[in-house]
């Protein structure tokens, strides 16, 4: 037991997960003839012809992405409708044919260049316009589509990998050789991290509603991401039971209980991929989310050891909608202001290597606390199983703040609901000695806290 706790404890990240894992906030941007007919899965016999962005800005994007903090783009270079947004060699079915005869592909990627944030696709495999989709052929059409978007765009961050296949029970199966698209990305892009439903580098968190999970941990079972390197042994409880009913929605994925039955861990954080409108295209009757909603999904994602990858949909146009952009400045603003005024404070350790004890002493009431945001040193591992946060009065009373579990890459510990009227925690204690006290309940390993930042 002890030693697959050691085991877990020491699973890592690569350098490119910890890249990516650093980027933390980008935009999905679904862009298809899906926009001109107001689906959300084109069925591939789309004619080109409507697919006209007269006012196509790239530039206007990157802006409106960068206004809400976002650092980087996932371009969908090819949906389900198998239409491609760049003019690949590889079929007829792209911008070449449409009226627009411009290369989307690459002006988004300089435009990311151009703005300093990062460019990666989406690419999908379920392609409904392919006549070669359902023969083993395809997967050589798919790895010459994917060999040109990696070695003719520059510097690519982030591949993104859609397992969806809505074919019905007579439609066309397709075997997807994820292993050969895989060690294609490493060899023409060995920095690009790789999104997929079972790894290798990031998975689905299980939903495109914007929820994390309570514990959302990057250490995971094997049996979930089969693609992803496995770093330890067998759990203690392996040969007593399977983890074989595991899907990305089980809520419970990396807790101590589910992974003692593992037959090994990987290091797959999540993404939290969802968009600000109800669909993925853009729809004229749809509207943006409200920016509470889309504020409280920042927190739990970015704040909960997850990226989030939030879709903003460019309109007939090729523009992004005015309301969408201007949603995004508010939030970027929103998350400027909430982590603007951060108090430099000491932090004593105390306590156990498994179970410190971190106390500050406070030079503002605890009730102007914000957030207190809580960062582990990922690259040697993700280790904490359980928190609490609690405020020292002088006199030795407790006053208990929050209790969370997991930590990794960033926990955002709200003291106070930013959204609600009144907070419930707030008591006057303005004036007594007061010490903000963390302290790890349980973990796999030594802890190594690499930041503890309190923000009012
Ligand atoms: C899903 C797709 O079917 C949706 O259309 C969208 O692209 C989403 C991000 O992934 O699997």
């Amino acid at each position: 037991m002890r030693k697959f706790l050691q085991e877990a404890a020491g699973v890592r990240p690569s350098k490119r997960q910890l890249d990516w894992f650093d980027t933390e906030f980008y935009a999905f941007i679904h862009f298809s003839p899906n926009t001109y007919t107001d689906l959300e899965w084109g069925n591939g016999t789309e004619p080109e012809s409507i697919f006209n962005p007269e006012k196509l800005d790239c530039d206007q994007w990157v802006e409106a992405i960068k206004a809400a903090g976002m650092k980087g783009m996932v371009l969908t270079a090819k949906h389900h409708d198998g239409f491609c947004l760049w003019p690949s060699k590889y079929t007829e079915h792209s911008v070449k044919n449409s009226p627009v005869k411009r290369d989307i592909v690459k002006e988004a990627a300089d435009a990311c260049r151009r703005g300093g944030i990062k460019f990666g696709f989406y690419l999908s495999p379920w392609d409904r316009n392919s006549k070669y989709y359902g023969t083993p052929e395809y997967n050589d059409y798919f790895c010459n589509q994917l060999t040109e978007l990696l070695t003719e765009y520059g510097e690519i961050f982030y591949v993104w990998f859609d397992n969806a296949c809505g074919e019905g029970p007579n439609g066309k199966k397709q075997e997807y050789d994820f292993p050969r698209y895989f060690s294609l990305i490493r060899r023409y892009q060995p920095n690009a991290v790789i999104f997929n439903d079972f790894g290798p580098d990031v998975r689905w968190c299980g939903n495109e509603a914007g929820t994390a999970r309570y514990a959302e941990w990057s250490v995971v079972p094997s049996e979930l991401c089969h693609y992803s390197e496995v770093q330890t042994g067998p759990g203690p409880l392996a040969g007593e039971g399977d983890l074989s009913y595991m899907y990305n929605t089980d809520q419970n994925i990396g807790t101590l209980s589910n992974i003692l039955y593992s037959k090994g861990l990987v290091y797959a954080p999540a993404e939290i991929d969802t968009s600000i409108r109800p669909g993925w295209f853009w729809h004229p009757d749809e509207q943006p989310h409200s920016l509470e909603h889309l504020c409280r999904i920042y927190l739990s994602s970015v704040g909960g050891n997850a990226a989030l990858n939030l879709n903003i949909p460019p309109n007939r146009d090729g523009l992004l909608d005015e309301r969408d952009v201007k949603r995004l400045k508010e939030l970027g603003d929103w998350i400027r202001t909430e982590f603007e005024h951060e108090i430099l404070a000491e932090v004593k350790r105390e306590g156990t290597a498994m179970q410190p004890v971190y106390t500050i002493p406070l030079k503002v009431p605890y009730k102007a606390i914000r957030y207190v945001t809580l960062e582990e040193d990922i690259a040697q591992g993700q280790r904490v199983e359980s928190f609490r946060i609690f405020v020292n009065e002088g006199s030795g009373d407790k006053h208990p703040l929050y209790q969370g579990t997991c930590v990794g890459h960033k926990k955002i510990c709200q003291l106070a609901d930013p959204f609600a009227d009144q907070n419930p925690l707030t008591n006057d204690m303005d004036g007594a000695e007061q010490t903000l006290v963390i302290q790890v309940t349980a973990a796999r390993g030594e802890v190594k806290m690499k930041n503890i930042r309190i923000y009012i």
